[in-house]
């Protein structure tokens, strides 16, 4: 093998396990996804779809394409899928695409309250096609329904967008769907962040409300990196399937979508089930736990909550994730409701517990980490008692390459 890569990984699987992984978006895929995503399907081209390709020899990547749709479907009680989506980002463009005018208004929420890059940030793509608006968390840093019915009243959008990168909350998708039909506007839900919790029955299902639904496959459902699009609409599947392949995509990742195919069954499972109410108490452990030693912390109903580090410890969000850095505790900065940071620094850490659930992450560790965190930022630790402290919450949890 190349030494130079060799090499490289050894020291990223030694990162990994060395560390206690709270970035909310991060998880790690199992021995039979990876061993699925490095499988001799990477070597197929197969433009198009499963009985409609443009290359020969698709007999059976068709088979593995087909029962990945099948298996998504089944999950999350859709009637169609879409499983070649190279990523989030490209799902949610061409659900865009699907169903929108170039130029047509989107709804939703404000970026620095915890909206996705392709949500309408002006660096991003879809600022530069579609037109935004945006409805933003109240005070307390919870959906305001009242607001987003009278925000969406006022701006008749075409779309209404709902799904997060860092709201800690419950997400109420039937309101949402109230609120589109009352406008006449359709409604996706991007699900990335909450996909996993909602396939093991912890968080309310988007798909009987929405019209379209987007994910990635590799955060809470812990499967390969990649997207996928969700509908059960006969006619809006079409428009889905020619914006993927051939408006965005060329040949889709048929390795990736037979790993898919392995996590979708893998969480329509009991053992899932409990697995996505696992990350549910762990962080809601920690957070009660942060609240009770006196930390500013967001509530949570999910798999992350929200610590105002400068408020509390009198240290920025960048510094702060710096500083856990040095003790192998990964975090990221993240804005809090009315920051008064930019999102370059931010006042806040986003702290997630999707990762250290699936390698053995308890209740007790889940306070011991918060302990941890509150006394190195609070500096009544130093880092090398710090670090002791990880390697003794860590000491039992799974080696990552046996996941
Ligand atoms: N980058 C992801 C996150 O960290 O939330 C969203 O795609």
């Amino acid at each position: 093998m190349d030494k130079e890569i060799e090499l490289l990984i050894k020291e990223e699987t030694i990162r990994q396990n060395i560390g206690i992984e709270l970035i909310a978006s991060e998880n790690y895929a199992d021995k039979e996804v990876r061993q699925v995503c490095s499988s001799i399907l990477t070597n197929k081209y197969a433009e198009g779809y499963p009985g409609h390709r443009y290359y020969g020899g698709c007999e059976v990547v068709d088979k593995i394409e087909s029962i990945a749709i099948e298996r998504a479907c089944q999950l999350f009680g859709c009637k169609f899928a879409n499983v070649q989506p190279h990523s989030g980002s490209q799902a949610n463009a061409a659900a865009y695409r699907a169903l929108l005018p170039e130029g047509g208004k989107i709804l939703s929420l404000v970026l620095n309250d915890g909206g996705h890059l392709t949500h309408g940030s002006p660096v991003s793509f879809s600022s530069h096609f579609y037109s935004f608006v945006f409805y933003p968390l109240n005070k307390e840093g919870h959906l305001d329904y009242a607001e987003i019915r009278r925000i969406a009243l006022e701006e008749k959008p075409n779309l209404i967008m709902a799904g997060y990168s860092a709201y800690p909350y419950e997400i109420d998708f039937k309101k949402f769907r109230e609120i589109a039909d009352e406008v006449g506007s359709f409604f996706l839900v991007d699900m990335a962040h909450i996909a996993g919790l909602v396939a093991g029955g912890a968080h309310m299902n988007p798909c009987p409300y929405a019209d379209v639904v987007t994910s990635t496959t590799h955060k809470t459902l812990r499967g390969p990196r990649g997207g996928l699009i969700l509908t059960n609409s006969e006619e809006l599947i079409k428009r889905i399937n020619s914006a993927i392949f051939p408006f965005y995509q060329g040949g889709p990742l048929e390795h990736i979508i037979a790993a898919k195919a392995v996590c979708f069954k893998e969480a329509n499972t009991e053992l899932f089930k409990k697995y996505a109410q696992d990350i549910i108490n762990n962080t809601k452990a920690c957070q009660e736990e942060f609240k009770r030693l006196g930390a500013i912390v967001s509530g949570t109903d999910n798999h992350l909550f929200l610590l105002n580090v400068l408020d509390t410890y009198g240290i920025n969000g960048l510094d702060a994730q710096k500083k856990l850095e040095t003790i192998n505790v990964t975090t990221n900065k993240n804005m809090i409701p009315n920051d008064t940071l930019k999102p370059n620094k931010t006042s806040g850490l986003r702290i997630g517990f999707a990762a250290t659930t699936t390698r053995g992450c308890t209740k007790e560790h889940a306070q011991e980490i918060a302990h941890l965190i509150h006394e190195f930022l609070s500096n009544q630790i130093d880092e090398s008692k710090a670090k002791e402290r990880v390697a003794k919450i860590i000491k039992d949890w799974k080696l990552i390459e046996n996941i």
